[in-house]
């Protein structure tokens, strides 16, 4: 039997890349005894220069300690990112793998504004408070989301983006696509103006039908987005 050679990993090779969007990592980490503020500054600057996003917050509560949002093209180069902070001290307590996507009901939206859903500049200006959670639309024997007809959701879908756009300059999304690749179908990541616009829309959307009937939620992380040296000081 031939032997099969495998190529070495790497974040210029684009298999490892979605071929529309960007890759998408969260990581919600907990500090140990060998952290390292130094050695973290320096994994997250590494990331920067090689054109990724990296979004450090203070995460409140037991759940971690300090949170990254990391975004880009190549899994393999948020891997290695994730490497970086485990080695500078950190433990990843929880983790979302996700990618940006447009969603199906807005792809009839022209290109000018699907282009900032698959490669989005964040966080968004004036922006600082940031919940994350997991999503998934029920599948349930009476309430199926995927057996309903395209029509019907595509209808409650618009309802969805009417009640979110009573939010402009308050509460900005970020949906990223992870049917398949973990453990909800989407992850959620909400930057908020204030703490309780973030607890608004929530509520808010509660009784949308889209929401009320069909969505199921994971943990919920919140935090605060500074910069690195200073979330640091804020997180230990
Ligand atoms: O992208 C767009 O702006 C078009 C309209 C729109 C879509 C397609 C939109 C707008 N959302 C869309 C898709 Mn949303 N969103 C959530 C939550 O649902 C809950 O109860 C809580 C989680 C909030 C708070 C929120 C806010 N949205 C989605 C999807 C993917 C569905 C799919 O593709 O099948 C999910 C899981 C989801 C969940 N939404 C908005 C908002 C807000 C504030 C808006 C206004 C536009 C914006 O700020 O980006």
């Amino acid at each position: 039997m031939s032997e099969v050679v495998f190529p070495p990993l790497s974040s210029q090779d684009e298999s490892f890349s979605p071929k529309e969007g960007w890759s998408v990592l969260h990581l919600f980490c907990k500090g140990t005894a060998n952290l390292d503020f130094a050695s973290v500054m320096v994994a997250h600057k590494s990331a920067v220069a090689d054109g990724y996003q990296i979004i450090p917050f203070g995460l409140l509560g037991h759940k971690a300690q300090i949170g990254f949002l990391a975004l880009g093209p190549s899994f393999v180069r948020l891997k290695e990112f994730q490497r970086d902070l485990e080695r500078s001290g950190l433990s990843v307590v929880d983790s979302y793998v996700s990618m940006t996507e447009v969603s199906e009901y807005a792809s009839g939206m022209p290109k000018d504004r699907k282009e900032p859903r698959l490669h989005p500049l964040l966080p968004p200006s004036g922006m600082y408070n940031i919940c994350f959670y997991g999503m998934s639309k029920k599948r349930g024997e009476k309430d199926n989301w995927y057996s309903l007809s395209y029509e019907e959701r595509e209808r409650m879908m618009f309802g969805h983006g009417a009640s979110g756009r009573a939010f402009a300059g308050r509460v900005v999304q970020l949906v990223t696509g992870s049917t398949g690749v973990d453990d909800y179908e989407w992850g959620v990541t909400l930057f908020g103006a204030r703490p309780d616009d973030l607890k608004e829309v929530v509520y808010t959307m509660r009784f949308d039908e889209a929401s009320a009937l069909y969505g199921e939620f994971g943990p919920f992380y919140t935090g605060v987005i500074g910069d690195i040296e200073s979330v640091l000081a804020a997180s230990f």
